[in-house]
């Protein structure tokens, strides 16, 4: 059983999401993802517009998707890697180089990003129109 895990805070879920969290689940047999609370958002000065719970439900109903649990701060990511006993630690080229201290427990993998979305792009074009 071979178990992908990963990170974020999935707002206002759109397909840049959801053609990672495929091309993740496509690297093993389960994919978990760490979905960022509202205080840790805050640590990394975001946003969100809808709350961890929602966007945890929201990230959870996704196919792709085998479990959530609560992402609380940068730290705790080796500590889950071994209490989920993850292969595979992977997220977007945006974090390319960010997590490789992980490789002494995982393989490290940075996918490329889905180009022209993201939720930055779509509050913008709201706050426009
Ligand atoms: N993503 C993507 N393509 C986009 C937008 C996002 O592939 N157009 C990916 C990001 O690279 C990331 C995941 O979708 O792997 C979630 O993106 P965010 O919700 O922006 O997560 P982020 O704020 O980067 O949080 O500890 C890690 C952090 O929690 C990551």
């Amino acid at each position: 059983m071979k178990t992908i895990i990963t990170y974020g805070t999935f707002d206002l879920f759109h397909i840049g999401h959801v053609r990672l969290l495929e091309r993740l689940s496509a690297l093993g047999d389960q994919l978990i993802v760490g979905v960022s609370t509202d205080e840790f958002n805050a640590m990394k000065g975001k946003m969100a517009f809808f709350s961890y719970r929602q966007r945890a439900e929201i990230v959870s109903a996704c196919r792709f998707v085998d479990a959530v649990f609560p992402e609380q701060h940068w730290q705790q990511k080796a500590r889950d890697i071994q209490t989920y006993h993850a292969d595979i630690f992977a997220i977007g080229d945006d974090w390319q180089g960010k997590f490789d201290d992980l490789k002494k427990y995982c393989q490290v993998v940075y996918l490329p990003r889905t180009e022209d979305i993201s939720t930055t792009e779509i509050k913008d074009n709201l706050a426009r129109n």
